[in-house]
């Protein structure tokens, strides 16, 4: 099948497991996508084409709609495709913090016993690169050192999901899969891809362990692949379905039609600038225009991310 305006595209590589975490609710939902493999470290030219700075992996494309962030992502699939819902158990707010909770501390304690168990992924132009991503040192001795202490914040949180699981119940919500799942387990995949004491660690838990195969069962959908040309190129046809709308609540006054920046507020905070189409308290969406793409509007979410009036 040739891709379309209204297929789903999702900017990845295999080993991102932010995109794992996407690829987790694409199999929930029994979607069909397009995989577009991107470079693991700048330049990726196509991608900032898109996007306008945003360098983070994954980034959804629909049409000339742009998706950066796995939460919007996850948002927006949940708006087109409802059903099955990823909310599961009750947790249509709370399933995004779940959120904050793996892509940032549980996140950071898979990273530090990854690197600091020496993974042949860090090269030197790999290390440059994550410096720059992250304006601190990639460190790898300090991870080293780290390594012991954040096993234990790895164990304590892992933890919480094994006392989750702990009624006999086959997914964290319940009897079916959702977000939490999707949250909760791509940190244990990448950690199980790459480290082999990661791994020792999780498998001190019987039931993540029985619930892991059960996620992996779920699969990822029906992907395809698709190259980074053929993806910009349907850019260039598509136009933006986002309609223009002024949110009256917005705290410090934004309206259609401003010029702002958006920037997210941990790391790889490159500045994106546009023209703000709509907003509310859980997105932002600017439209912007490149050479290559022409005009296109690129979504983001609001928790984790900075917008600033040009
Ligand atoms: N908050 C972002 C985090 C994404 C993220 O950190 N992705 C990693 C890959 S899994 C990344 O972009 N690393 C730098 C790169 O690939 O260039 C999200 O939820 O999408």
């Amino acid at each position: 099948m040739a891709a379309d305006a209204n297929a789903i595209i999702l900017h990845q590589y295999d080993i991102s497991p932010f995109s794992e975490k996407v690829r987790i609710v694409l199999g929930i939902k029994g979607l069909e996508w397009y995989a577009c493999d991107e470079p693991v470290i700048m330049p990726k030219p196509e991608l900032v084409a898109l996007t306008g700075g945003y360098r983070k992996i994954p980034v959804m494309q629909i049409g000339a709609d742009i998706y950066c962030d796995t939460q919007i992502i996850i948002r927006e699939l949940e708006r087109r495709f409802p059903k099955p819902s990823v909310f599961v158990g009750g947790d249509r707010g709370l399933g995004f913090g779940v959120g904050m909770w793996t892509d940032r501390v549980f996140f950071q304690a898979a990273v530090a016993i990854i690197f600091g168990g020496g993974a042949a992924l860090a090269d030197e132009a790999f290390i440059k690169d994550r410096e720059k991503l992250s304006g601190r040192p990639f460190d790898i001795d300090a991870m080293k050192a780290a390594a012991p202490l954040m096993a234990e914040q790895f164990r304590a949180q892992a933890g919480w999901m094994e006392d989750q699981l702990a009624d006999g119940r086959a997914f964290l919500m319940g009897d079916k899969p959702g977000v939490a799942d999707a949250h909760g387990y791509y940190n244990l995949a990448f950690t199980r891809w790459i480290s082999k004491d990661g791994s020792k660690l999780i498998d001190a838990f019987p039931k993540i362990v029985a619930w892991e195969a059960r996620v992996k069962a779920i699969g990822h959908g029906t992907r395809h692949d698709i190259s980074r040309e053929d993806a910009l190129d349907i850019a260039k046809a598509a136009t933006s379905i986002e309609k223009t709308a002024t949110d009256a609540g917005e705290p410090n006054g934004l309206k259609s039609g401003d010029r702002v920046t958006v920037m997210a507020d941990d790391y790889g905070r490159d500045p994106i600038a546009g023209e703000l189409v709509s907003s509310s308290a859980q997105h932002i969406a600017l439209k912007r225009a490149d050479p290559r793409v022409g005009e296109v509007v690129v979504h983001f979410p609001r928790a984790g991310f900075l917008v600033f009036k040009s």
